[in-house]
């Protein structure tokens, strides 16, 4: 180096030594613990390397990331106000994993240090597991910034997550979404730190997954042969998730939701041409009374048949040892009208018991391939059709609550249920778009919703500050906390498919996947999210440049002038 170079240098330092203490770190969801006692940055060097062990989803991970962070350049909406020392790029950063065997599974250690020197060319990553380097290579990739890049310096990052279900539910039966789609999601759920995308694949409206054992379901249900995933497209996605961290895990809603499963077999789906209400039957007999709706008739051997083809081969299709069998809103009214289902209450049978017919009969069959079956709370808390607990072992089963906000939480923990938190008073990223059931409906409407008066679908919308703010184990004592396994926000798709997906989910299960990651208080316990806005606005110019298509929480000009 000569010495005018090293002059200019000099100069370079000099002026870019404006210090600002106390700066936070940009990185979402914010780390556990991190150090930065003073804002610096070191060059990125253009020859940067990352050194890991060699691992069959890690490996795929470090070299996306790898491209990903030279191409990107990341331009932030505020430069931060570092210290650079440009004397010393960083030329590497070196990974290691004391379980490389660590499969990706519900409670798997996804923990990580990473530590940025400031006087050194090398940073280090170390982590538990492979999925815990994804986590942490996630973290080193939103520390980098600029052309010609820097990267934040003198740092110590020490990071876990607070709860290990940290998921998104996407329906993809309303409508359709293709693989792509699907795969930008698993994409940006891995670097929100997101761990679980909750497949719901089939319900009333369509069944689109293509099956070897049962073709027909969605040769005749799916919306088109376009509009289908293939063995190929099933094993793809689940890869990626592999590659990203992301467990996948399918839902086949039943016995209810089964309206597109009359297609093929019209003989085991009660209702399933009931396109409208008998008139005068009160609204609350039609709980998902959507168009096209129908149940599985729990009192047919053939049912049994087709639901053990499908369960069978979705095991095989998707590896997560979760399987999640629905078993929501199940209507009076559709079994009601059913003849053997007639007969069977005119002999003093119940509609519980028909319920508990299915279930006895499907939840030991789903518990002998190795999986535990989660069920949407419904099964056991609705006031009408339940079963008994006691068939539902809390050592076998996960429920996943959405009604009625913390008190059903309650309800299923104080039970001894392991628990997923999905409220739809906060999670619910579909509601607040207006009723979807048209003014030229042959619908009745209930009281508050007549016909055409843009009644809201379960509104009003879920702000990202009210996602934030919503403390999933509000109400609960020490113990029963620990049965929330953690939560899951859910976009149904009455009224979203992929022109809308991007900007439904982000940032909103951002602010989820933040909360769920290191929760929603600063140090002095005080909601923090006052200082998560301006690092929000940060993420959201991230993700945008990574091609999701977020959308803003403020105008610019709030941005550039944070008051
Ligand atoms: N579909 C299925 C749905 C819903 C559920 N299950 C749902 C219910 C109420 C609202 C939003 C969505 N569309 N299969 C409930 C778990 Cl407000």
């Amino acid at each position: 180096m000569n010495i005018y170079l090293l002059f200019l240098l000099f100069i370079f330092q000099y002026v870019h030594s404006i210090s600002a203490v106390g700066s936070p770190i940009n990185i979402w969801p914010k780390p556990r613990i991190f150090t930065w006692t003073t804002p610096q940055a070191i060059p990125f060097s253009p020859s940067f390397t990352i050194a890991s062990p060699s691992h069959p989803y890690l490996t795929p991970a470090v070299n996306r990331y790898l491209r990903q962070i030279q191409a990107a350049h990341y331009n932030p909406l505020i430069i931060p106000a570092v210290n650079v020392t440009v004397s010393l790029p960083l030329q590497s950063l070196t990974i290691t994993v004391s379980d490389l065997a660590a499969t990706l599974s519900h409670g798997v250690n996804e923990s990580y240090t990473l530590t940025v020197p400031s006087n050194n060319t090398s940073a280090t990553l170390t982590a538990a597991t492979p999925w815990g380097a994804m986590r942490g290579l996630e973290s080193f990739s939103q520390i980098v910034w600029g052309n010609p890049a820097l990267v934040a310096a003198g740092l110590v990052i020490s990071d876990w997550p607070m709860f290990e279900h940290r998921g998104i539910l996407l329906d993809t039966s309303r409508n359709y979404y293709g693989v792509e789609d699907l795969l930008r999601l698993i994409g940006a759920m891995s670097s929100n730190k997101l761990n679980v995308f909750h497949w719901h694949i089939t319900d009333s409206q369509s069944f689109p997954l293509a099956l070897n054992s049962e073709p027909e379901l969605a040769g005749k249900g799916s919306y088109g042969a376009s509009m289908q995933y293939s063995t190929e497209d099933v094993k793809r996605i689940v890869e990626f998730g592999l590659e990203h961290g992301v467990r996948v895990i399918p839902e086949i809603d039943m016995p209810g939701h089964t309206g597109s499963w009359a297609e093929t077999y019209p003989e085991i789906v009660a209702c399933a041409n009931m396109f409208w209400w008998p008139a005068g039957s009160p609204w609350e007999d039609r709980l998902a009374a959507e168009p096209g709706t129908g149940h599985l008739n729990p009192l047919i051997p053939k049912t049994y048949d087709v639901v053990k083809n499908i369960v069978k081969e979705v095991t095989t299709m998707f590896p997560d040892s979760f399987f999640h069998a629905g078993a929501d809103e199940i209507i009076p009214g559709c079994w009601k009208a059913d003849d053997t289902i007639q007969k069977y209450l005119a002999d003093n049978g119940t509609l519980s018991q028909v319920l508990e017919i299915f279930i006895n009969s499907t939840n030991p069959y789903i518990l002998s391939l190795n999986r535990t079956v989660v069920y949407w709370e419904d099964v056991i808390l609705d006031a009408e059709i339940k079963v008994n607990p006691s068939i539902l072992p809390p050592e076998t089963t996960i429920m996943q609550t959405w009604n009625g906000g913390p008190n059903n939480t309650k309800k299923l923990v104080s039970a001894g249920y392991r628990t997923i938190v999905s409220s739809s008073d906060y999670y619910y990223l579909d509601c607040g778009h207006g009723d979807f059931v048209g003014n030229n409906s042959v619908y009745d409407q209930p009281p508050g919703f007549e016909q055409g008066n843009g009644g809201s679908w379960c509104g009003p919308f879920k702000s990202w500050q009210l996602i934030y703010n919503y403390d999933i184990t509000y109400g609960l004592t020490e113990t029963e906390a620990k049965l929330v396994l953690g939560g899951e926000v859910a976009l149904w798709s009455e009224q979203a498919d992929p022109t809308v997906l991007d900007s439904r989910i982000w940032p909103r299960a951002s602010s989820m996947a933040e909360v769920l990651w290191s929760g929603n208080r600063d140090e002095t316990g005080k909601k923090r999210y006052a200082e998560a806005t301006n690092r929000l606005n940060e993420w959201i110019n991230r993700m945008v440049s990574r091609g999701v298509k977020s959308e803003p929480i403020q105008p610019l000009w709030c941005i550039r002038n944070p008051g």
